[in-house]
């Protein structure tokens, strides 16, 4: 009897210290290393460093751009590159993209464009319902275009080339 009560003594003792050992401060988390933030630049992303947002959106031969939406702060540089990454010819699947100014319908627009392709498919007249657009692209073909973040609210880009509005078109959320 006595020996079993030192030996649950020492049990319990052994515990305690197992206990106490497991809540002493750990020094382990208190020296974190501070990795760099690597800025990794991918396909279709955005980055934005003093002012300037840079943009690369893709268009293709499925008739869709790989962004729907898009951000920059009101006033800044905004770099946007197209980059159509299809192989079909372009007077079969040319793309272009177009920004258009608050409260213009991009569809009504688009429509419009349809019929001037000897304008790159810009409506002749009405060029200030357009903020900013790159020409029509061909296949493998890159523009980079640079223009000034409108005022905050939303904004509607679109490929005006015939029949691409319905599955080409996106906002831009300007913050
Ligand atoms: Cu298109």
């Amino acid at each position: 009897m006595k020996y079993t009560f030192i030996a649950i003594s020492l049990i319990l003792t052994s515990l305690t210290a197992c206990v106490g050992g497991e809540s002493a401060p750990s020094t382990e988390n208190t020296n974190h290393e501070t990795s760099p933030t690597e800025n990794v630049k991918e396909e279709g992303t955005t980055s934005e460093e003093d002012g300037v947002v840079e943009i690369t959106i893709e268009s293709n031969d499925q008739m869709k751009y790989n962004l729907s939406e898009i951000r920059a702060k009101a006033g800044s540089t905004v770099v946007l590159t197209l980059v159509n990454v299809g192989t079909m010819p372009k007077e079969a699947m040319g793309h272009n993209w177009t920004l258009l100014n608050a409260g213009v319908d991009h569809e009504e627009y688009a429509s419009a464009a349809e019929s001037a392709k000897d304008n790159d498919y810009q409506v002749i007249g009405r060029e200030s319902d357009v903020i900013a657009h790159t020409a029509i692209l061909g296949p493998g073909e890159t523009e980079t275009i640079t223009f000034t973040a409108p005022a905050a609210g939303l904004y509607k880009y679109v490929c005006t080339f015939p029949a691409h509005y319905g599955t080409m078109n996106g906002t831009l959320i300007v913050e």
